[in-house]
């Protein structure tokens, strides 16, 4: 039997030895899946706490359900470990670290780099290695392939690498790790063929079978891309269309009307997270290396970039024309700090920077969201207000409405207590009496 042969046969009969290194949000709930489809799995951490945390059955990720954990680890189908060594066990490997960017706004891929060089030191034949953090495209062929192979082995002989672009929506209660369609890419037919028939054997769907690696590195940023174009060009239109006193919002729902070829964006605040805003920047990398450059993503990203300080000019304006009030030394309360609703993550919240930008005009702000109690930002925490009474709204000047938290505001009781209110997300848009409501 060829290395091809046993390895399929170990897969269909869940003996091949998985592991996942980075246990956060997109692989935490990957290894839960793995291990569930019976696979034994090691889960990687540098942070002994999450690791702790995973062997206890402690679950700190809202996708994943801490029962499960619980039920896996007490069967010996999953545990956790910092001692990377132990990756020598694993037959199947998912590199799921971040690629966040620097200072300056370039791709750091440190820590993916640091995953393949302790890959590197345990690599062993047979070995699958499956790289799923989003990166620029080239980045598996250039220089994954190369730090693998300084072991001695070679790359789809001796073991097989590719690349599967992660699609986990934190929160979203539709799609999750089980059931999003997967992408793989290898680097030669047998990479491809035996990392799609892992991730079959563990989710739902059958596997789209790329060409290579630098494909689907290339269609998972392409797919955050055109959301970051398509927010800008709908905060332009939110721009524009409050300048000739039209409600983009409703302009959205007539253009909704129409079947095909339309998919409806919102304007905000700005773009959040840490895909939207951060992977066309990896992009934007990989084109500066030939000289190239995306008109169409520079320019969303600038228009986006801009959304915190229009909303600032926006309540500014609001101040100065309802109650001949300046920004400086007026009270402001900012409602949601997470970067979208309903979570409890605020990396690139665009609500920090309307704070900052407050801030910087003289404005006392406070902020309230019930998912998130406190956050560090440029080595100072910030607090949530405890609790959103009729007290607090009414001691302010104003309500800014960035991230809308249906469950868990009332947003009727709001307007009733604010004296003004600005609403980025149209979170008001049920409510009957607007005459203190100004609109994004
Ligand atoms: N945003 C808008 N208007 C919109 C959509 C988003 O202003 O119409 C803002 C959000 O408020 C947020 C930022 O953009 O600040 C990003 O929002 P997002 O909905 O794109 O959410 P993310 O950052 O969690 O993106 C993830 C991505 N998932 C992965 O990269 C695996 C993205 O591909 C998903 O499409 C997205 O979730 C999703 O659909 O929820």
């Amino acid at each position: 039997m060829t290395i091809r042969e046993i390895l399929l046969k170990k897969i269909a009969n869940r003996e091949i030895v998985a592991g996942v290194i980075g246990l956060g949000y997109v692989g935490l709930p990957l290894a839960v899946e793995v291990a569930k489809a019976g696979f034994r799995t090691i889960g990687f951490d540098i942070k002994k706490e999450k690791v702790d945390s995973v062997n206890q059955g402690l679950s700190y990720i809202g996708d994943v359900a801490g029962s499960d954990l619980r039920m896996l680890v007490e069967k010996g189908m999953l545990a956790a470990t910092t001692d990377f060594s132990e990756i020598g066990k694993v037959d199947f490997v998912v590199i799921c670290t971040p690629t966040p960017l620097d200072a300056h706004r370039q791709p750091d891929i440190s820590y993916v780099e640091s995953a393949v060089k302790s890959i590197a030191e345990q690599l062993h034949e047979g070995m699958m290695v499956s790289l799923e953090s989003t990166t620029y495209p080239g980045t598996t062929e250039e220089l994954v392939k190369p730090i693998l192979e300084s072991s001695g082995l070679k790359c789809g002989e001796d073991f097989y690498l590719g690349f599967s672009p992660e699609r986990v929506d934190p929160g979203n209660a539709v799609y999750n790790t089980k059931n999003i369609p997967k992408v793989v890419g290898g680097l030669g037919t047998d990479a491809c063929e035996l990392i799609s028939a892992m991730y079959e054997a563990v989710l739902e769907n059958k596997v789209f079978r790329a060409s290579s690696p630098a494909v689907a590195e290339m269609s998972k940023i392409l797919e955050n891309s055109y959301r970051n174009v398509n927010i800008g060009l709908i905060n332009e239109f939110a721009i524009f269309c409050n300048k000739i006193g039209i409600d983009i919002w409703e302009v959205i729902e007539a253009a909704k009307t129409k079947p095909f070829g339309f998919a409806p964006f919102y304007p905000g605040p700005g773009v959040g997270g840490h895909c939207i805003p951060v992977d066309p920047c990896y992009l934007n990398y990989k084109a500066s290396t030939y000289d190239f450059r995306f008109l169409t993503i520079e320019a969303s990203m600038e228009v986006n970039d801009r959304m915190p300080e229009y909303c600032v000019k926006r309540i500014g304006d609001m101040l100065n024309r309802r109650f001949r009030k300046s920004l400086n030394g007026s009270k402001i309360l900012i409602l949601g700090v997470a970067y979208k609703q309903d979570i409890d993550d605020c990396r690139e919240s665009p609500a920090i920077h309307i704070i900052d930008a407050l801030r910087a005009e003289g404005a006392d702000t406070k902020f309230f969201d019930p998912n998130i109690s406190r956050f560090l930002h440029h080595g100072k925490v910030y607090e949530s207000e405890k609790e959103l009474t009729a007290g607090l709204i009414q001691s302010v000047d104003a309500v800014v409405i960035t991230t809308p938290t249906h469950s868990d505001v009332d947003y009727e009781f709001v307007r009733r207590h604010a004296k003004a209110l600005f609403d980025t997300r149209n979170a008001t848009k049920e409510l009957a009496d607007k005459s203190n409501i100004e609109l994004l």
